[in-house]
């Protein structure tokens, strides 16, 4: 479904380069010359630029002591230096964490107890001193690494099971831990959106998603430099941004969650979305009704995927053929999924898919079924043609622009304010945010809070995505028998 014509499916090797790294390397050492990436700051840099680049961070980093296997965090707006971070830490075989720029003090802190981490990249001054109250013995650096020009050693030496990234994200329950991609799992991923997305050296990608998720790190730019394409790094998103670049840059690509494509189709430029050959959709439901707007208003046919920290890609409407509306499409190469037959579960399979939670036996255990699928906490169902429709979440989880709020977080957070006896947090589906996060409160006898004084409660607590936006006072909180809230009757 998802390869190309005159294509047979088992000669494809997903991981034959066996790391990213490896194969960003093939592609360097031809055509050096030929433009990677671009941000506004620095102009466009060249193949050959990045490989330069990124020998002299890591030499850097090699440098401060750092060896395989030593976590590194990772948290700055997108810029040609952030990546040549990424990519030098990566060819050095260290593990990148990729960190939200918006957590606070006690998010970052979990991190990096989790974590361990020996160094930091960061561009906020605040993190600095967070991270030298906590960590003291941390090498903590700006962006800007290959300032010097330090002894380089050998780099790209890896094999495709060692770890390369933790994706903090709290799985299907409990605090957030970091699933372990390793090489190969990085490699898989990008490998399978280049082949069913048919993505070339041609293509040139506009990225205005952060570089700290895997919408944005995994597949955008992952798979411009496995591609051999390059991409326009914006440091955030707007409609007239996003379009700007397109045309500036003659662009062919734009991925987005579906906030974006919101956001789009109330701009009177809409219409310019159709200079570009491909625009795909993920992280978060997009509405059949928006899928037609662009169609009908645009003259887009957007292409909505599927996919998790844990798994990279998963699930994507087919390049050539319908790009069904209100579904996210079949497998991609190389993964396999079932439906659990009680529960309707996503379940699934492949190369792509993380080696367990770090230093989580447990919670790996728990994250698998008995024959090895993994379980997504998504819930589906197949359509007559094949297409996989998302009907729900088995887990807890809110997901607002794209970025996931887990409910027992925010809950516990407020259970601290003086005036609340007792919370509950839910999503409400919203046109712009796709769900807003919602508090459901029992107050505590005398005053009832509201929605600002919950808000200000929860500053330098959580990231301000996390902050509830609707508050419903309530005189107590349906529960079942075991105590626990029954959410689906709160509405
Ligand atoms: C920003 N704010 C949000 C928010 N983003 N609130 C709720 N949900 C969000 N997602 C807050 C800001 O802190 C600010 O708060 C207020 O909203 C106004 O901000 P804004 O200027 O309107 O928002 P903006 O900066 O434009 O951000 C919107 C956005 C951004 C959609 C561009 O959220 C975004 O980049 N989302 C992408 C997330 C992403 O990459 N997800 C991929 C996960 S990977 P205040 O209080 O100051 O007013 C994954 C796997 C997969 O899920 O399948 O891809
Ligand atoms: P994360 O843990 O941040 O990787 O988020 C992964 C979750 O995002 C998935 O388990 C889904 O619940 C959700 N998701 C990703 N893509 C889509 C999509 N196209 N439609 C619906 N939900 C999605």
């Amino acid at each position: 479904m998802h390869f190309s014509e005159g294509v047979d499916p088992r000669s494809v090797d997903l991981t034959a380069e066996v790391s990213l790294p490896a194969a960003w390397s093939n592609r360097w050492a031809t055509q050096p010359t030929k433009p990677t990436l671009w941000d506004e700051g620095t102009g466009w840099i060249t193949r050959g630029d990045l490989a330069r680049r990124t020998k002299a961070a890591a030499g850097r980093l090699f440098g401060a002591g750092l060896r395989k296997g030593d976590r590194i965090i990772l948290s700055a707006a997108a810029s040609v230096d952030l990546v040549v971070a990424h990519v030098a830490a990566l060819r050095l075989g260290l593990i990148v964490v990729p960190v939200n720029g918006a957590y606070q003090q006690v998010e970052l802190a979990h991190i990096v107890g989790d974590a361990g981490p020996r160094a930091a990249v960061v561009d906020k001054p605040e993190w600095v001193r967070w991270l030298a109250e906590q960590a003291p013995e941390m090498t903590v650096v700006s962006p800007r690494l290959d300032l010097d020009d330090a002894a380089a050693p050998s780099l790209d030496q890896l094999d495709s099971r060692d770890p390369a990234l933790l994706g903090y994200t709290s799985g299907t329950t409990g605090v957030p831990k970091g699933a372990v991609l390793t090489h190969g799992n990085l490699l898989a991923g990008a490998e399978s959106v280049r082949i069913a997305w048919r993505w070339t050296p041609e293509d040139r990608l506009v990225l205005a998603l952060p570089l700290f998720h895997m919408h944005g790190l995994g597949v955008g730019l992952h798979g411009t430099l496995l591609s051999g394409a390059s991409a326009v790094l914006l440091d955030g998103f707007s409609p007239d941004a996003v379009l700007d670049a397109a045309e500036a840059h003659d662009a062919t690509l734009f991925f987005g969650v579906p906030t974006m494509y919101t956001r789009l189709s109330q701009s009177d430029r809409v219409g310019e979305l159709s200079r570009l050959r491909l625009c795909v959709a993920g992280s978060a439901p997009l509405s059949a009704d928006l899928h037609r707007r662009l169609e009908e208003g645009a003259g887009v046919r957007v292409l909505e995927r599927y996919g998790m920290t844990e798994t990279i890609m998963l699930v994507s409407n087919p390049y050539d053929g319908e790009r069904r509306a209100g579904t996210v499409g079949f497998p991609l190469p190389g993964v396999e999924l079932r439906l659990a037959p009680d529960t309707g579960e996503v379940l699934v399979r492949g190369p792509n898919l993380f080696a367990g939670y770090w230093r989580r036996p447990e919670a790996t255990a728990e994250a698998f079924d008995e024959n090895g699928w993994f379980r997504t906490g998504d819930l589906g169902e197949i359509d007559g043609n094949g297409y996989l429709r998302l009907r729900g979440r088995a887990k807890e989880l809110v997901i607002s622009g794209g970025y996931n709020v887990y409910p027992r977080e925010v809950e516990d957070a407020l259970r601290t304010h003086p005036d609340i006896e007792d919370v509950a947090v839910t999503g409400t589906p919203d046109r712009e945010w796709g769900e807003v996060v919602t508090a459901w409160v029992v107050a505590a006898s005398g005053k009832a809070p509201e929605l600002d004084d919950l808000r200000s409660h929860l500053e330098g607590v959580c990231a301000p995505f996390k902050h509830p936006r609707l508050l419903h006072l309530v005189d107590d909180l349906p529960r079942n028998a075991l105590g626990k809230v029954q959410k689906h009757l709160l509405s």
